[in-house]
Order: structure tokens, then sequence, then C-alpha cells
């Protein structure tokens, strides 16, 4: 039998550039929540793709940004650079035609690396002239050595084929590293939870989607073969718990629905979604209480 190649492969990129977008047309299934606003993801997540050969493990990484002092902020950066350590191969992303001061950061971050690099400008249905294209990928291969370049569109999957051939090339000789029928790291309750978020992080207004997080609380078989789900919206603050419910409850409702069907969906399953607001005081700048609620703290800061 002809040797397996298997590796990890982390997608870094300032929050918004479409790293989780990436991840879920490469494996097939949504593994990581997207939406427009930037700071989605908030933990490091795995999707799996197993080829007849190769098994490749996307590690989903925060977007690495500049500010922000708390906690959570700490811990979103120090949760990327970990994941490139600790990887077989970088997928660095930039989106076509803008590079911010966040970009910046990010090559930052890859200095000195001497892990295989492959830079992944995304977004690429976004520009009209496509020959503008060019200057662009010159300037920033400029700023960095990489082992390949390649322009994609995640949302119209173009060239991603062209992606996953690099990648073949890249990974290391090795077993397969998980079973093939996995796609996932993440546990059924995570990936309820993170549907739930993904519905309010679309509701809500600015600043408010970071002071809020999602816990499963309860999960049990109906009679009718549904299954009953309660889930906590953990906020920050008294004036927040007020925002997220809506007037006479609309919000709550309005994202009850829609994660519910959502869910649905995912689970292939009926269910009766129970969704509560809670406060806990200061849980984004508290590292204690990040941890209890599921978040990887950092060693190091
Ligand atoms: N037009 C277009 N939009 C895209 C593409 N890829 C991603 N997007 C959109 O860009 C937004 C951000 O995508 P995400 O995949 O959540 O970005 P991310 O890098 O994971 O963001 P964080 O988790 O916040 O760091 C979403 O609205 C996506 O639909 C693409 O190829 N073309
Ligand atoms: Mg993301």
């Amino acid at each position: 039998m002809s040797q397996t190649r298997a590796g990890f492969i982390a997608v870094v990129g300032r929050p918004n550039v479409g790293k989780s977008t990436l991840i879920n047309a490469l494996v097939g299934a949504r593994v990581s929540i997207t939406t427009p606003k930037p700071q989605t993801t908030r933990h490091r997540i795995l999707g799996i793709r197993t080829e007849e050969a190769v098994q490749m493990i996307f590690v989903d990484t925060p977007g690495i940004h500049v500010g922000g002092k708390s906690a959570m902020n700490r811990m979103l950066n120090q949760t990327a650079t970990d994941s490139v350590r600790d990887a077989d191969c970088v997928l660095w992303l930039v989106q076509s035609g803008r590079w911010t001061d966040e970009d910046a950061e990010v090559l930052e971050r890859l200095r000195g690396l001497r892990t295989p690099v492959g830079l992944i400008v995304t977004k690429v249905d976004l520009v009209k002239a496509k020959t503008e294209l060019m200057p662009f990928i010159a300037e920033l291969s400029q700023r960095r050595p990489v082992e390949f370049v390649v322009p994609i569109s995640a949302t119209r999957g173009s060239n991603l084929e062209s992606l996953l051939e690099e990648l073949r090339r890249t990974l290391p000789e090795s077993p397969f590293l998980y079973e093939t029928d996995r796609v996932t790291d993440r546990g059924e309750h995570f990936r309820m939870a993170e549907i739930i978020r993904e519905k309010l992080f679309m509701s809500l207004e600015q600043e408010l989607p970071y002071a809020i997080t999602v816990e499963i609380e309860a999960d049990e078989p109906m009679d009718d073969g549904r299954r009953h789900v309660s889930a906590v919206i953990w906020v920050a603050r008294d004036s927040h718990k007020g925002i997220v419910i809506g007037k006479k409850g609309a919000r709550l409702k309005q994202v009850g629905s829609e994660a519910r069907r959502a869910l649905q969906a995912e689970l292939g399953q009926g269910l009766h979604l129970q969704l509560w607001c809670r406060v806990k005081r200061g849980w984004a700048d508290d590292e204690r209480a990040l941890a209890s609620l599921g978040y990887d703290l950092p060693d190091a800061q």
C-alpha cells in the first residue's frame, strides 16, 4: 500500500478575511460558524478532510486583531499564534486588494517561522478588475517568502482544487490522525452553542456580540421523539440582558426560531429550544470565568 500523508494546516488572518468560510468549503461541512462581523470565531476548531491518501486537518483560528485589552482579546490572539506554532503548514489569508494594520500584525506573527506558508488571496469574486490582482499579489509576496500563492473565492468555490493540490504536495508522510468519517474535533453541544451564537451575532448591533457567549444547559429526549434543548446566553452586564431579550422578548424569540431551524437542519431531528439570558459580570475579562465557559486559555500571554 502506498504511503499516506496527513497533517495540521493552520489557517490564519485578520478577523473577517474568510478563514472559517474557506475551511467549511474545503471540509464540505459547516464545522465553524461564519458571519459578516469580525471576531466571529473564538476557539481553535479543527475541520478534517479525508481523501483516499491524504488527511488534511485544518485549524480554524480566531482572527488576529489589533487593540482590545480584555482577557478575551488576549486569549483570541494567543490561540491563533499557538496554532501556527504547532502546524505542518500555514495558510496565510489576505483579502483581495485590502491590506490593513491587522494584516501587518498577522505577518509579524509569522516572522521567523520555518513552517511552509501558503498565501491565500481571498474573496476574489469581489474584485471587478482582475488585472488589479496581479500587482497586489506581487506586493504581498515581497513582504514574505511563501511556498505557494492561490487566489480563491470560498463562497463561489473557485480555485479550491488548486489549493488542495498544493496541500497534497506539502503535507508530510504520515498515517491518518483522525478516523476517516470525522469532520471536526468538536462535540455536538459545542456546535449547537455556536449555531445559536451565530444567530445572535447576526441579530445584534456593533459591540454587543463580543460580550456574549452561549452554553447548552440541558438536552433531553422528549416523548414525541424531539429533543428538548435549553441554552443559556451569558452576557457581561445587566444592561445587555435587556438588549438580548428585546422588546417584549422579541429578539430572543426571533433568534430562538432561527437557531431552532438551523439546529434541526444540522441535527436532522425535531427540536424544542429554550433560550435563557443570564448575567455573569465581567466574564470577558475574567480568566476563570472564561475557562468555566469552555474557552481554552493560553498558558502564557
Ligand atoms: N464575497 C465573498 N465573501 C466571502 C468569501 N469568503 C468569506 N466571505 C464572507 O466574509 C465574511 C467573513 O467570513 P468568515 O469566514 O466568518 O471570516 P473569518 O476570517 O473566519 O472571521 P473571524 O472568525 O471573525 O476571524 C462572511 O460574511 C463571509 O460570507 C468569498 O470568497 N467571497
Ligand atoms: Mg472565523
